[in-house]
């Protein structure tokens, strides 16, 4: 055997014993490297004479590409042993249950909220939204409330310590009539005083200084405002009534109607809703006449006071309406079985995923208004 086949096959056997890449890597180098074995071999063929090139290159240049088909083949082997050796250790078991995805849910605040938007819009009723930084003229002034009404009393509203451009103060707003305000306003502003009917709904966060375990200091309201000509109170009756048997969804839901006041409203009524008891938990609706049964109250409204009608620069005499308010969380508590409120807002991804409504598959209403 040549000296030149003993390089070969020296490099060859270390090739085939190769533990690893960064092994194959250093024979490389050493053979075929620069100034590797077999490289300066084939330098010195410049300073052969033509026979001896003749005979000495074939040889040189076969060493070289046979260990070079050799480190080729061995890396392959060895990336080849790598991917059975993974392949082997991550089997799938395609039986297996998939992993389930994490998915949100809409709150079920958010789903009454649509749910009474929904039931509103069948009655012809839009919805109407505002600012949750108010002033105190649209959120006390313009709805006829003194300046001596305990709601304005800074323990029980939040304010703001700055006042706005005119040194009017700022507040959280207390309930949505604001967005009432402002739409009758508007409505004033837009025909020239003349007026035109309205008829909305007013969803939202409102704000008290409020807190135990019936109360958050932030809780939502919903408020509702017609506005047309010969409305009375007939027409409020019949539309909550039609309302609370909508949403929740009996049409055996009596309303008693209590005198009440409210400085925006007059005459003004509490509205209590009748419920019985089944299986150990309260219904709105059934018998409210029988044992366990009784009276609940969920909504306040009235007539809405001419003071605050001509504040809004329309004319008592020509527009009359009525007005409505009620919490909404209480009313998803109701609907939807909810005992603690204040883990409303707590963010606990396990309530949330417990009473969560699934966005691709939310309850739709049995048949809306007038089914
Ligand atoms: C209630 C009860 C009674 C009400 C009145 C008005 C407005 F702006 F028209 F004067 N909006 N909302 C109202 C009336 C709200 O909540 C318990």
């Amino acid at each position: 055997m040549s000296d030149i086949e003993a390089i070969r096959d020296k490099y060859l056997e270390q090739i085939d014993a190769a533990a690893d890449g960064d092994a194959l890597e250093t024979i490389r180098l050493a053979a075929l490297g620069k100034k590797g074995e077999i490289s300066l071999l084939l330098k010195t063929l410049g300073q052969m004479s033509p026979d001896e090139r003749q005979e000495q290159g074939p040889k040189i240049n076969g060493a070289r590409q046979a260990v070079a088909d050799a480190l080729t083949s061995r890396k392959e082997a060895m990336e080849t042993a790598a991917l059975d050796a993974k392949l082997a250790t991550e089997k799938l078991d395609l039986t297996l249950p998939a992993p389930s995805a994490p998915k949100g849910s809409i709150h079920p605040v958010s789903q009454v909220m649509d749910e009474l938007a929904e039931i509103f819009a069948d009655l012809g009723f839009s919805v109407a939204t505002g600012p949750e930084i108010e002033d105190d003229w649209h959120n006390f002034t313009a709805l006829n409330i003194p300046d001596t009404h305990p709601a304005r009393a800074m323990h029980d509203t939040f304010y703001f310590p700055q006042t706005d451009d005119s040194g009017m103060p700022k507040l959280l707003r207390t309930h949505t009539s604001p967005v009432q305000i402002r739409t009758m306003m508007d409505v004033a502003r837009q025909t020239g005083g003349a007026g035109e009917p309205i008829y909305l709904i007013a969803p939202g966060r409102t704000y008290r200084s409020d807190s135990d375990a019936t109360h958050t200091p932030m809780f939502h309201q919903v408020e509702g405002l017609v506005i047309d000509k010969g409305i009375h109170m007939g027409h409020l009756k019949w539309t909550l009534e039609t309302f609370v048997r909508a949403f929740f969804e009996r049409d055996d839901i009596e309303l008693r109607l209590r005198p009440s006041y409210f400085p925006f409203t007059e005459p003004s009524a509490e509205v209590d809703v009748g419920f019985s008891v089944e299986k150990g938990r309260r219904i709105i609706g059934g018998d409210s006449r029988s044992n366990e049964g009784g009276w609940m109250e969920i909504l306040g409204s009235g007539m809405v006071h001419p003071n605050v009608i001509r504040n809004c620069g329309l004319d008592p005499d020509v527009w009359q309406g009525f007005a409505f308010g009620c919490g909404i969380d209480r009313l998803a508590m109701l609907k939807y079985g909810m005992d603690d409120l204040r883990a409303f807002f707590d963010g606990d991804l396990r309530w949330a995923d417990h009473y969560g409504f699934d966005a691709l598959d939310v309850p739709t209403l049995s048949g809306g208004v007038g089914a």
